[in-house]
């Protein structure tokens, strides 16, 4: 089981580079607006997630360099865990000047989240 999950992580991921989006180009000024707008994002995630692999895609579309936190180092795992809830992967963590964060998980809602932001901005 574990190899078959091996070998249908690796074609996933084959085929995600086979296949790459293409980044959406936008004006310096308005780029800017949105690499600061995703300054406090952070996804945890796993390589071969596919869920993962779809929410990285949308980001890539969206030319949002999201800093991902693979959930293999314990540490990332663990915050993801105790402060987020549950290990499950994608999980996006959002955050906030008050020093609070908030942990959406589900690769639809986290989409949605990434194409609302960029659309405000
Ligand atoms: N419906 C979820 C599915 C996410 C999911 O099943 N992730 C798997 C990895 S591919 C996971 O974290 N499994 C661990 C678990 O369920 O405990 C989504 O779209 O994000």
């Amino acid at each position: 089981m574990p190899l078959l999950r091996f070998i249908i992580g690796r074609i996933i991921l084959l085929v995600n580079f086979l296949t790459s989006p293409r980044s959406i180009k936008r004006a310096a000024e308005q780029q800017q607006v949105i690499d600061s707008k995703i300054e406090n994002l952070s996804l945890y995630q796993l390589e071969a997630c596919p869920f993962c692999v779809k929410v990285r895609r949308q980001a890539k579309r969206q030319n949002m360099k999201i800093e991902l936190r693979n959930i293999k180092d314990n540490l990332h795992s663990q915050a993801l865990e105790t402060e987020g809830g549950k290990r499950k992967v994608p999980c996006l963590r959002i955050d906030n000047q008050d020093g609070s964060s908030q942990w959406m998980y589900e690769s639809k809602s986290i989409v949605a989240y990434l194409d609302e932001v960029a659309t405000a901005a």
